[in-house]
């Protein structure tokens, strides 16, 4: 098994040859531990954005991350995306109007197309009209709403209220995902389900879809 302390750390440094050595390892050894890799490296971005925020790193540092992160997916989704079998139903997945991050958004999406769900996915910054016409229009009745800047709780928030003007919101589960995601968040949005991990995120849609 690798040290998933040195890969988070690794992943903090922005040292890409060893996070990239740490999974092939893991992967080279059976890909046993990847879901603990992916927690692994996401912990370690989250260091990232703590140096941004201290002024060490810098929006270039940010946007390595970002492509560390793909990269280290990249390797170690094989091993984590266990495909469930047939099509149990279709939701929408979007991160919320004013947020551009979507690192999340996309693992999240490649686990629920593997658990047997088809994913409709309307990309970043998306207005909440646009999300409640999808619904509307396509008779979608489960919504995953991504967001990681601190505004994504108002944007969540107004979505689940356009839901609710729109006179649909008890046809409909929302789930809400994303770094600054709580327990307090989730009843402040209005949102029947939260989650950090994408694992969990599938089996709580699968269990509103069958
Ligand atoms: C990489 C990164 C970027 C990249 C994003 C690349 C991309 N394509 O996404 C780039 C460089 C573009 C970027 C830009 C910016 N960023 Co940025 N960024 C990050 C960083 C370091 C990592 C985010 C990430 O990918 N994490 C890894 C993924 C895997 O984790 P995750 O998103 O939480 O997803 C997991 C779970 O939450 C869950 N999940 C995710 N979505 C969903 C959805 C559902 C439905 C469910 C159930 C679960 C779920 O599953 C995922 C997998 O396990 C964060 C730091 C952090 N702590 O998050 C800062 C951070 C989010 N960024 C920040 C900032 C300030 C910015 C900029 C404003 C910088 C600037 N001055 O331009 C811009 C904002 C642009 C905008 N309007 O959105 C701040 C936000 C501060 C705040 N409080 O709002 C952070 C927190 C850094 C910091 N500490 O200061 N950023």
């Amino acid at each position: 098994m690798i040290d998933f302390e040195k890969l988070k750390t690794a992943m903090g440094e922005l040292d890409n040859s060893t996070v990239i050595e740490l999974l092939e390892e893991l992967m080279a050894a059976g890909g046993k531990g990847a879901d603990e890799a992916l927690a692994a490296c996401q912990e370690g971005m989250n260091v990232v954005g703590d140096l941004f925020e201290s002024g060490e790193y810098f929006v270039a540092d940010l946007i390595f991350a970002g492509e560390l992160m793909t990269q280290a997916m990249a390797i170690i989704k094989p091993a984590i995306a266990v495909g469930a079998g047939g099509n149990i139903g279709k939701m929408i997945l979007c991160t919320v109007q004013g947020d551009l991050h979507d690192i999340g958004k996309n693992i999240v999406k490649a686990m629920l197309e593997a658990g047997g769900i088809e994913v409709i996915d309307l990309g970043i910054d998306v207005a909440p009209a646009t999300i409640v016409q999808t619904a509307r229009d396509q008779k979608i009745k489960v919504i995953g709403l991504s967001g990681v800047l601190t505004l994504a709780i108002d944007s969540m928030k107004a979505t689940v209220d356009a839901f609710k003007g729109a006179g649909i919101r008890d046809d409909v589960k929302i789930i809400i995902g994303g770094a600054p995601v709580t327990a307090e968040y989730c009843k402040f949005v209005g949102a029947d389900a939260w989650s950090l991990n994408a694992a969990k995120s599938v089996e709580i849609c699968r269990n509103w879809l069958i």
